[in-house]
């Protein structure tokens, strides 16, 4: 089988400029919604967009509560669907959060970020992945710079660059919590990778990721091109990211924890194949193949308001 992205082929390939939109309703569908053209173009030129305080804290507080509650649970803790921080045996990151809570799988449905999310990606779209990743105050790990959908591409048979990532910050995100880094721009060209997929790779990549990490020579140009931004602010900001722009992340090295949930959404035009890196799919919790359904909007109560 071709592959119009070949990565981790155990040699060293050139960058090349992207293949499919970034902003999917301008092309093969018109889809509206609430991002205004300003709000389009910057995306289509950086990969990401920012919305400082775009939800309340006190609508987040629930969600952080919730996850307090996960690190004390005991057989949760230990499942696979659970990364814990190999150094200080604590919680790294959560996946498949939408099918663990029910208020986690209603958050997905919020008309204000699915408004979005289906006009950047051009039409009905499902959960790919869903994640909380959580970084303890002194001592919650970074993570090494990567393109999500290169791993998504080669480990999870994504076929296109049609999925974008919903951030939503459960804490404040600061200069010293270890936010997350962004490329601007660096979603316009697929960067492959070197070193072959191993088998069960993502026992070891989401504790530490080694493969899939660009050459150093590619970053560098990058971001000498778009340099690096780091998007701060308080509980209940969002980030949207395009599902190829490059991001890292320091570790936490002030005592506040910094915890942020994570949606992708994928196109269900876009539905995975078999891995393209050869090895077996990875399980279900990190990636979506069965029951592809598209999400409807859910309108929720009201927030901030005493229970009637
Ligand atoms: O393997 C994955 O799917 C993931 N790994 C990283 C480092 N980022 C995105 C995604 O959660
Ligand atoms: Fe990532």
């Amino acid at each position: 089988m071709h592959d119009q992205f070949p990565t981790r082929r155990g040699e060293r390939l050139d960058m090349f400029p992207r293949l499919d939109p970034v902003v999917h309703s301008r092309y093969k569908q018109r889809w509206d919604g609430p991002l205004s053209e300003e709000s389009l173009s910057r995306y289509e030129r950086d990969g990401y967009l920012w919305f400082d305080g775009f939800f309340s804290q006190e609508r987040m507080a629930p969600f952080f509560d919730e996850l307090r509650e996960i690190a004390e649970d005991r057989e949760l803790m230990e499942s696979d669907q659970v990364i814990i921080n190999p150094d200080s045996g604590e919680l790294r990151s959560v996946f498949s959060m939408h099918t663990l809570s029910d208020r986690f799988s209603k958050l997905t449905q919020d008309p204000r970020i699915l408004g979005m999310v289906r006009q950047l990606l051009g039409g009905d779209v499902y959960i790919h992945q869903s994640r909380i990743n959580d970084k303890f105050g002194f001592q919650g790990r970074g993570f090494d710079w990567h393109s999500d959908f290169e791993t998504w591409h080669s480990e999870d048979g994504m076929p296109r660059m049609r999925a974008v990532s919903a951030s939503l910050m459960l804490t404040d995100n600061n200069e010293f919590n270890g936010p997350l880094m962004l490329i601007p721009g660096s979603h316009q060209y697929f960067v492959p990778c070197t070193d072959l997929t191993p088998k069960d790779n993502w026992r070891e990549s989401l504790q530490s990721q080694s493969v899939g990490v660009p050459d150093k020579i590619d970053l560098r140009r990058l971001a000498d091109n778009g340099n690096i931004q780091a998007p701060k602010g308080p509980p209940g900001s969002l980030l949207l990211f395009e599902c190829n722009t490059l991001h890292a992340s320091n570790s936490n090295m002030s005592p506040w924890p910094r915890s942020n949930l994570f949606f992708v959404y994928n196109s269900i035009d876009n539905p995975l194949s078999a891995p393209y890196c050869g090895q077996p799919p990875r399980p279900e919790f990190l990636a979506t193949r069965s029951h592809i359904a598209p999400l409807d909007m859910r309108e929720l109560p009201l927030y901030g308001l005493p229970k009637a």
